[in-house]
């Protein structure tokens, strides 16, 4: 009689050597079962993304002036528990030993974005070189600590000054934006070869002048909102006429956009059809606007007469040609072919949908690989980065000083699992910039949602970096998913 034990009860009673003497080597996908390498091509760009406001702190320092986010956070009730970003990370005097901790967790790039309100504290006419400083400062200690910077020239810090005289719902914002993107662009781009126009159109102009709960906290008609994104949608291209007018040759263009991503909800050709209709209507009035110089006949006809006022030559500078995208992504939509005259529907999302820490956050990994596929199906952008993705989280710190977010491990792995899959079906993504690399100000949520893959106690200042710091630095170091 033979009785027969498993390899793993063997090795307990035997030690493992005893077990694979002799034995056919046991390996788990082989010879039939090919396991994906899961890695990233080389040179992959691995990055983290922080934004002016949401980190730097220093609103009064060095002649900075205010911007709506400033008057927004200390208006009572806007924001939670009426927090603001007048101290935030404290990055305006901390950058170097930040620069330090993305050193050591092997970042190859850091996105960050310039405040207007620093550079030109009206918002339009003299410069201010004390306040412009700082970002000579930041670029050249990145350099130094061989991390590539990338450039956003706005994310959604707007001058007051300039809100004061109509905002967005003035097209003379658009062309003060241009002004304030040439100077930077003029000035940075001997050390900077990568600029975004804007972070999020959408966001900006539908939370802050459509729903009100960003700043300036504006509730706008349909007509009304229509218009201040085609001025937004405007500065962009306006913003792109004039790096190209003032930087170095070859310096690189794009926005970072959050397009609404439809996914399939079945990976089939019906519903993979209506997925691409779908991410191409549902983004009409920014990232499909910038990407064919035109709105969508579909998105006029709904608006009627609340669509946007517009002239050919904004289309024009809207559509200019780009040199990469940025999809910043989070949570996915689903999209599905209903038979109907517009060809899809976009689904609902049943209560039980899984979220991270944000409510709005649904934990949709697909999103990562239809996201680039898609956009690079509708558009053959020439680059595509992911200048954002990431999750909050519910992070605490044990008793001896430890953030165990399992939970962001778990959003980071399954999403980055779904880009290697879009770049191994030729989506050209060429990086990756994890939002983000600090906890920070999560604007109207103030510091009650932690997006960092570093922890920051934000009376002390102290940083420790979490499980997910390790995970993204075991990822860097293989250049694939650890
Ligand atoms: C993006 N929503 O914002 C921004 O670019 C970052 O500044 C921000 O911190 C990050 O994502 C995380 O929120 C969003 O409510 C904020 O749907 C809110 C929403 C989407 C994006």
């Amino acid at each position: 009689m033979s009785v027969s034990f498993s390899r793993r009860t063997l090795a307990r009673f035997l030690g493992a050597s005893a077990v694979t003497a002799g034995l056919p080597r046991f390996s788990y996908g082989q010879p039939n079962r090919p396991v994906s390498p899961r890695s990233f091509p080389s040179g992959f760009l691995w990055g983290s993304a922080t934004a002016s406001y949401q980190v730097e702190g220093a609103f009064k320092e060095d002649g900075r002036g205010p911007s709506i986010w400033d008057t927004f956070s200390h208006t009572s009730g806007k924001t939670f528990q009426g927090e603001t970003g007048d101290f935030a990370d404290d990055f305006y005097h901390r950058y170097e030993s930040d620069i330090a901790l993305m050193k050591d967790l092997g970042l190859k790039s850091f996105r960050f974005s310039v405040s207007w309100s620093r550079v030109f504290p009206s918002g339009t006419g003299t410069p201010n070189p004390k306040g412009f400083d700082f970002y000579n400062k930041l670029v050249d200690a990145l350099l130094a600590s061989g991390i590539e910077p990338y450039c956003t020239l706005f994310h959604w810090d707007l001058p007051q000054p300039l809100e004061d005289k109509g905002g967005w719902q003035n097209r003379a914002t658009s062309q003060a934006f241009g002004e304030y993107a040439g100077y930077v662009a003029k000035h940075l781009s001997d050390r900077v070869a990568h600029f975004m126009t804007t972070n999020e159109l959408s966001t900006f102009v539908e939370l802050g002048y459509g729903n009100g709960l960003h700043a300036p906290g504006l509730k706008l008609s349909t007509a009304g909102v229509a218009q201040a994104a085609h001025y937004a949608v405007l500065a962009h291209g306006l913003g792109v006429q004039a790096i190209r007018a003032n930087a170095k040759t070859g310096t690189q263009v794009g926005l970072a956009e959050n397009p609404t991503i439809t996914c399939p909800v079945v990976e089939n050709d019906k519903h993979i059809g209506a997925a691409r209709l779908a991410m191409r209507e549902e983004n009409a009035r920014y990232l499909t606007a910038v990407m064919e110089g035109r709105y969508t006949d579909q998105y006029l006809r709904n608006l009627g007469a609340a669509a946007p006022k517009f002239t050919d030559a904004d289309m024009k500078a809207i559509g200019a040609p780009l040199d990469f995208i940025g999809i910043n992504c989070y949570e996915p939509e689903y999209a599905r072919a209903d038979g109907s005259a517009q060809g899809y529907e976009v689904v609902k999302k049943p209560t039980s949908f899984p979220h991270m820490a944000s409510p709005w956050l649904f934990m949709g990994p697909e999103a990562l690989y239809w996201g680039p596929k898609l956009a690079t199906e509708l558009w053959k952008p020439k680059a595509i980065y992911i200048t954002e993705n990431g999750c909050s989280s519910d992070d605490v710190l044990t008793a001896d000083g430890h953030c165990l977010d399992t939970d962001r491990v778990m959003y980071l792995r399954n999403y980055l699992s779904q880009l290697q899959r879009a770049i191994a079906d030729g989506a050209p993504v060429r990086g990756y910039f994890l939002w983000s690399l600090l906890d920070n100000f999560e604007w109207a949520d103030g510091y009650s949602k932690r997006f960092g893959i570093v922890y920051v106690d934000f009376k002390t200042q102290k940083r420790t970096p979490k499980l997910s710091a390790e995970f993204y630095k075991a990822t860097i170091a293989k250049n694939a998913v650890a």
